[in-house]
């Protein structure tokens, strides 16, 4: 009977992770000028009929902060969420919405690997890895 029931809870589980239309494509970060500060940047597509939302994120790095960011007049301001419509793809990239963190510890080194989470109004979580690269790096390729 208890087996029975692990089945069960599995066979609902793998259905729940699959169900999810959105998928996450080209993930890069980059530190900001602060050192204890980074922006995250990637494509997310919504391939369901349905539209989402990123509404929050967060890192398992300790004591750093996420939050949802938007580029006006060259200012990144913060905002509460991150329209996904149904059938598009929504790009996060330098210069517009991008992901920030702060308070990154002086030990987080460039290409170190992290885990971002995106909480997403309606898919649930979605947990990807994520480097930063340093802005020396960044800025060389821009100007
Ligand atoms: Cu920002």
């Amino acid at each position: 009977m208890l087996k029975i029931i692990f089945i069960v809870i599995f066979i609902f589980s793998a259905t729940i992770s699959f169900a999810s239309d959105i998928s996450i494509e080209d993930i890069s970060g980059v530190f900001s000028m602060r050192p204890d500060s980074g922006a995250v940047f990637m494509k997310i597509k919504n391939s369901g009929n349905t539209g989402d939302a990123i509404i929050g994120a967060r890192v398992d790095i300790k004591d750093a902060t996420v939050e949802l960011h938007n580029v006006k007049d060259g200012q990144m301001y913060k905002i509460d969420k991150i329209p996904v419509p149904a059938k598009d793809t929504v790009e996060l990239k330098k210069g517009g919405l991008h992901i920030m963190l702060f308070n990154l510890p002086i030990e987080l080194k460039e290409d170190q690997e992290f885990k971002l989470t995106l909480i997403f109004e309606k898919a649930g979580e979605i947990t990807v890895p994520v480097r930063l690269k340093s802005s020396r790096h960044e800025m060389h390729h821009h100007h």
